[in-house]
């Protein structure tokens, strides 16, 4: 008898992609509206020409809405309602600065490096340590391909990401932060398929809530290693120390996979809510990413990767 047998990621039968929604989206690309609003380099870091199949969500697409006005982001706020505030912040010029173990270090503006990349478009699950989590599409590129572009040396062994700090953000007023924020992959991680670059979500150019112009998209980690508005990536020998790190070592940890069975010290990691429904579900190991990325950890088992 033929068994089909459901891979771990793949939650439910319910499809990803309801096709109204990708007509939708493709509707709204050519019409006027989201295209004539925004600058046309703006558009085009939203225009992925195709949908990647290979990463099944298994799950809805959450509703545009709810991943788009109930965010995390400390620079504006320490609540989830920020996204008007977040408006302040300007998308172009933007420029990134590579810097470190590099053969060159330099700035890039965005819009050169995005005609140096291959947009698609990923749907990705997203869990924020906090136990919600969303289902997100996300228009970029493969981390991989920026990394090949800054050129790294053979002393690169980890990749740190460094959000920009703009005067415009109240909660850079906070002392009580180690800013800026702060976040790392090792490199093997960072050249993973599954870590992405993001400059786009729901067909249209990242708002700046959710990280925009560029930010990075790691779905198998706790979301808070998916840092927004990227403005410097130094290539190091040695390993950061990240943001929550810094705050909390006893509660945050630089690997941060997503793990049901490791409990963070205040509050269950079994289940998550999804934004819009609020339905609960079951947390999968690496977020149901394991297939991708669990042989990155093998050599790693006497680490604590899953905090
Ligand atoms: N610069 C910066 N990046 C950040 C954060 C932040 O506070 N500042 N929060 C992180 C956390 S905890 C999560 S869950 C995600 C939330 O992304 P979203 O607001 O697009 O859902 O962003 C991550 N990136
Ligand atoms: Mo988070």
């Amino acid at each position: 008898m033929h068994i089909l047998r459901r891979r771990g990621w793949e939650l439910s039968e319910r499809l990803a992609t309801p096709e109204a929604l990708v007509l939708g989206r493709r509707t709204a690309l050519a019409g006027a509206g989201s295209v004539a609003l925004a600058a046309p380099a703006l558009a085009q870091a939203a225009a992925a020409p195709e949908r990647n199949p290979k990463y099944v969500a298994g799950r809805d697409i959450t509703p545009e809405k709810y991943a788009t006005t109930y965010n995390n982001y400390y620079e504006f706020s320490e609540g989830k309602n920020l996204w008007e505030a977040a408006q302040v912040l300007k998308p172009r010029p933007w420029t990134i600065s590579l810097e470190g173990e590099l053969k060159q270090p330099r700035t890039i503006g965005i819009d050169d490096l995005l005609k140096q990349v291959q947009l698609e478009e990923r749907v990705y699950r997203h869990r924020c340590v906090e136990a919600w989590a969303m289902t997100v599409p996300w228009t970029g590129f493969p981390l991989s391909q920026l990394v090949k572009i800054a050129e790294p040396l053979g002393s690169a062994k980890y990749v740190v990401f460094e959000t920009a700090q703009d005067p415009k953000m109240p909660g850079l007023q906070s002392p009580f932060y180690p800013w800026p924020y702060i976040e790392g992959l090792a490199i093997d991680e960072a050249a993973n398929e599954l870590a992405f670059i993001s400059t786009g979500m729901y067909g249209k150019p990242l708002p700046p809530q959710d990280g925009g112009p560029i930010r990075l998209t790691v779905p198998w980690k706790y979301g808070f290693k998916s840092g927004k508005a990227l403005a410097k990536i130094s290539f190091t020998e040695k390993r950061p120390v990240n943001f929550w790190q810094a705050i909390q070592p006893s509660e945050y940890g630089f690997w941060a996979n997503v793990n049901p069975a490791v409990a963070h010290p205040r509050w269950s990691q079994a289940q998550e809510r999804l934004l819009g429904s609020n339905e609960m579900v079951p947390t999968q190991i690496y977020n149901g990413y394991g297939e991708f990325v669990a042989s990155l950890y093998s050599d790693r088992k006497n680490e604590k990767l899953f905090m």
